[in-house]
């Protein structure tokens, strides 16, 4: 068969963030800008020819489109063998997962992950290379630099493929398979969860949850494994069908965005004893028990502090790792255990090295990200599976588990404000002035507090030597609190500026306190510093979570 070349122009915007290529769909709908930066990672990647690619979706608006055009452009690249989720469908842990399954040279994901969808919402695009996991920064510099010089692509003219039935084909010389999205995945986690024990949970009757799909990627895996494997009555799974826009929602697992899976966990004679949601595309979790929040910092650390409870970490592990932003609590466990830890630059890539040279065996992120080395992802449902194997294991409360934790660990008060779509000069504006704040800002006192140290944080991996700079503003005072200030790097209007914040309390008997309420000095030092009123106009932040 023939490929065509087409001649194209480059687009200046084709950048990776935190995590692939997100744009609006406007943007994405541009003449060949899908096929651009396709092509880019094509140029980029080594070994094409004959390897296997993974290819899926969340589901979202423009996800079937982008398949085609991707497969067709796979064809004409010379891949042997492209393995799709049915009907265009899979999450990221799973794909993740068959990437190492199939040895597969990567995989591409589409996903705006948390970002709304429809027409008028956005789009993304990610490379996963051979590990499962999201490119490097190296790589994406790559690809980047390749869209910028790009003047040509490659198609081979062939049919659509249907997506929706189970199916393998010959196309152009390439073996194209659509596969069931959720097998997989199933037999993966049964691998490392105590399945028999959750069964007898979810079918005791006397406990109840609820898994709030929000209308994304995790319905059918979700349906699958909760429902109809591990028995949870019908009705457990809720918005569980993925909708192209998620039916008009954010799909973000948190307090703000998940309202009514919130509301039926705090509601005043509520019966339900476990929440849990997941995002766009299945790689967030939140946790909830009755009337409670689990921060997700909390989350690894309970996680790490029991993961001998679940089959498949009962030999231990074998450190954690979190990202900066992300509370302490986790580094408390790891020291407690005497592992090694690691704080890494916010996004999943990082862990990557880490996971592959087995440094560590848990991971986390304050942005409702947990998992574990068995993808290189983050992953939702294998958070709210252990967490379902801890309940059974321990057979106490969401609450009780945290508090108990709390009172041999301290409690770490965590809490993130974002300020969304805030105007991008004023955004760049207030970090610059909060950079040349950072000398004079150590030894500093503010009321109680004095600051040891501030700085703009860089990473060196620790397996590669690679650097990362400016990811993110500290200020780390002599208590252990802590204000940190980033950009966003998943946003596509304007900027966001998330500033994070925390403070240690040892004593159990100040565990009790409203979160806003503990933080309420620091969350005054940050306005102090930063300015963000006069900077932003905004006087209170949009998103609190
Ligand atoms: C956000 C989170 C970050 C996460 C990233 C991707 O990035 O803060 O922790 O890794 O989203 O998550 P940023 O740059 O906007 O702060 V996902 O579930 O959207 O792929
Ligand atoms: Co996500």
């Amino acid at each position: 068969m023939t490929i065509q070349t087409i001649k194209t122009t480059p687009y200046n915007d084709q950048k990776p963030g935190t995590s692939g290529l997100r744009k609006s769909v406007k943007q994405f709908k541009k003449s060949d800008y899908l096929q651009n930066f396709v092509q880019a990672i094509f140029n980029t990647l080594e070994g094409i020819q004959g390897s296997t690619l993974i290819l899926g979706g969340d589901g979202r608006y423009f996800n079937r489109e982008a398949i085609q055009i991707i497969l067709r452009m796979a064809a004409a690249a010379g891949f042997g063998r492209v393995i799709i989720g049915q009907g265009g469908i899979l999450s990221t842990p799973a794909a993740s997962n068959l990437i190492r399954q199939y040895q597969a040279l990567g995989g591409i994901i589409l996903s705006a992950s948390h970002n709304a969808g429809g027409p008028e919402g956005d789009f993304g695009i990610k490379f996963n290379i051979a590990n499962g996991g999201p490119a490097p920064e190296s790589l994406t510099e790559a690809i980047f630099a390749a869209s910028q010089h790009i003047h040509e692509y490659h198609i081979a003219p062939i049919n659509p493929v249907p997506l929706d039935k189970l199916g393998a084909y010959e196309i152009s010389g390439m073996q194209v398979e659509v596969i069931d999205s959720v097998s997989a995945y199933e037999e993966l986690m049964e691998s490392l969860f105590d399945f028999d024990k959750i069964a007898a949970l979810l079918q005791s009757g006397s406990f109840k949850m609820r898994f709030d799909a929000m209308h994304a990627v995790t319905g059918p895996y979700a349906h699958r494994i909760l429902e109809e494997r591990l028995g949870a009555p019908e009705g457990t799974v809720i918005h569980g069908q993925p909708l192209a826009d998620f039916g008009g929602g954010h799909p973000d697992p948190n307090q703000a965005h998940a309202k009514e899976l919130m509301s039926l966990l705090y509601a005043r004679n509520g019966d339900i004893d476990f929440g849990a949601a997941s995002d766009g595309d299945g790689d967030r979790n939140m946790i909830l028990g009755k009337q409670f929040f689990v921060t997700p910092s909390d989350s690894l650390a309970v996680l790490a502090a029991n993961a001998t409870a679940a089959p498949g970490y009962r030999n231990g592990i074998a450190g954690i790792a979190r990202s900066m932003p992300t509370s302490q609590a986790p580094d408390r466990v790891a020291v407690k255990l005497g592992l090694p830890y690691f704080e890494t630059p916010t996004g999943w890539k990082f862990f990557g090295n880490l996971l592959d040279a087995g440094k560590i065996t848990l991971c986390g992120e304050e942005s409702f990200g947990t998992s574990s080395n068995h993808v290189r992802e983050k992953d939702g449902l294998w958070a709210v599976l252990f967490w379902l194997n801890l309940l059974a294991e321990k057979q106490d409360s969401v609450s009780n588990i945290v508090r108990k934790h709390w009172a041999e660990y301290g409690r770490n008060y965590y809490s993130r404000h974002d300020y969304e779509e805030i105007d991008l000069k004023a955004a760049n504006e207030l970090v610059n002035a909060l950079l040349e704040q950072l000398p004079s800002l150590s030894g500093k006192t503010f009321g109680k507090l004095c600051v040891a140290n501030a700085d703009n944080f860089a990473y060196t991996d620790p397996v590669d030597g690679s650097v990362s700079k400016n990811q993110g503003i500290r200020i780390l005072f002599t208590d252990g609190s802590r204000i940190i200030f980033r950009l966003s790097g998943t946003g596509t209007q304007g900027a966001t500026l998330r500033v994070y914040l925390e403070k240690y309390e040892a004593d159990p008997s100040k565990h009790d306190q409203d979160v806003q309420e503990a933080l309420s000095e620091l969350i005054a030092i940050a306005e102090q510093v930063a300015k963000i009123v006069a900077f932003t106009g905004r006087e209170a932040a949009d998103v609190i979570t």
